[in-house]
């Protein structure tokens, strides 16, 4: 977990420049991690659909940052940053998505399926939606045992238009779980925009937490610090018993739907546009005022930690076809 200063006078609080450089460092390696992604997927190394969140880490960094490692989460099929920023190395989630048996969840999942339990990953879930309502049940028995730690669930912005989020909100406060619903809201489900989706604008998401008188917090989900703020504020509340929090980071994704949307349906201008000005990486580095060479030391090792990561999955073992009925439990 990092840590916070508290700001002279104001009685707010601010993230020391340390801190913010680590959060830097993680942001880089999820960025060169999918960058590899894309490039070993389209040479036809790596099976199944993938999702990038590229554009998306300062949300999966800043929320995981302030959670305390006993803390667990559930993810979406845009997996990669979750999984990285609550401590499962890139050896083996690259492991996982070229399906070795070395990868976090054995091979078996792949890019839309990883697990990691020992770090509080509780899994990501390729059904739009389908990770809310095990994070209330989780949240539930933390609050049963009487255990000082939170539940969170990460989604976008078309899951809040399933039932199962509903419900899952209903419950969560009407039993006061130490729940958070960290909703990244990229404006987009697939190919259909935010007005196409929602009947409230884009930017006013939270109002359905609202509707279940659910505590919210609003912060931009391209600066890694306010969503850091937000998510430590928002745990302080739900581990204290208060209630479940949802906090709104509305984020901008900066590439296709998956790897291979040629993204036909999107304004090319607007799209040059939001990747000039939106994209978190930049926004930190610009801020950090960091030099050539302390970027390019930065860069070099998170280069080094993904190329290395390929070699490992690659040299991996491939599951025995004879156990591919193996953890199927339905
Ligand atoms: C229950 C369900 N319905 C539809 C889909 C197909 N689907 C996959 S991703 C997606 C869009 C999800 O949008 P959002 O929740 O905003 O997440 P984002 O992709 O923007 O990160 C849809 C409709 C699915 N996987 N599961
Ligand atoms: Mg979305």
């Amino acid at each position: 977990m990092a840590t916070v200063e508290e700001k002279a006078g104001s009685g707010g609080r601010r993230v020391s420049e340390e801190v913010l450089k680590g959060f830097f460092r993680e942001m880089l390696l999820i960025r060169r991690f999918e960058e590899k992604v894309e490039e070993r997927f389209r040479a036809g190394e790596l099976p199944g659909f993938l999702h990038v969140a590229i554009g998306q880490e300062a949300a999966a960094t800043g929320v995981c940052a302030a959670l305390e490692r006993d803390d667990v989460i559930a993810s979406t099929h845009r997996a990669h940053a979750h999984a990285i920023a609550k401590g499962t190395p890139v050896e083996r989630i690259m492991a996982e998505l070229y399906g070795k048996v070395e990868g976090c969840s054995r091979g078996y999942g792949g890019s839309m399926h990883l697990y990691d339990v020992a770090v509080g990953n509780l899994g990501a879930n390729a059904v739009v939606a389908g990770g809310i309502p095990g994070i209330v049940g989780a949240a539930l028995a933390f609050q049963m045992r009487g255990e000082p730690r939170v539940a969170v669930a990460f989604f976008g912005d078309g899951a809040t238009n399933t039932g199962t989020f509903h419900e899952s909100l209903n419950l969560a406060q009407l039993w006061k779980v130490p729940a958070v619903f960290s909703l990244e809201n990229n404006g987009w489900a697939e190919s259909t925009p935010a007005r196409q989706q929602l009947p409230l604008p884009v930017d006013e998401l939270a109002k359905r937490a609202l509707a279940y008188g659910m505590k919210t917090i609003e912060a931009d989900g391209q600066d890694v610090e306010a969503v850091y703020l937000a998510a430590l504020a928002a745990r302080e509340h739900a581990v204290a018993g208060k209630g479940p929090v949802l906090v709104h980071l509305r984020t901008h994704r900066l590439t296709g739907h998956y790897v291979g949307d040629p993204q036909v349906y999107r304004d090319k201008d607007e799209l040059r546009r939001e990747r000039e000005t939106k994209d978190p990486i930049e926004l930190l580095r610009a801020r950090l005022e960091l030099s050539e060479s302390e970027l390019e030391t930065i860069d070099a090792a998170a280069t080094a930690e993904v190329t290395a990561a390929v070699e490992f999955a690659k040299a991996g073992t491939d599951p025995p076809p004879e156990d591919a009925l193996k953890y199927v439990y339905a």
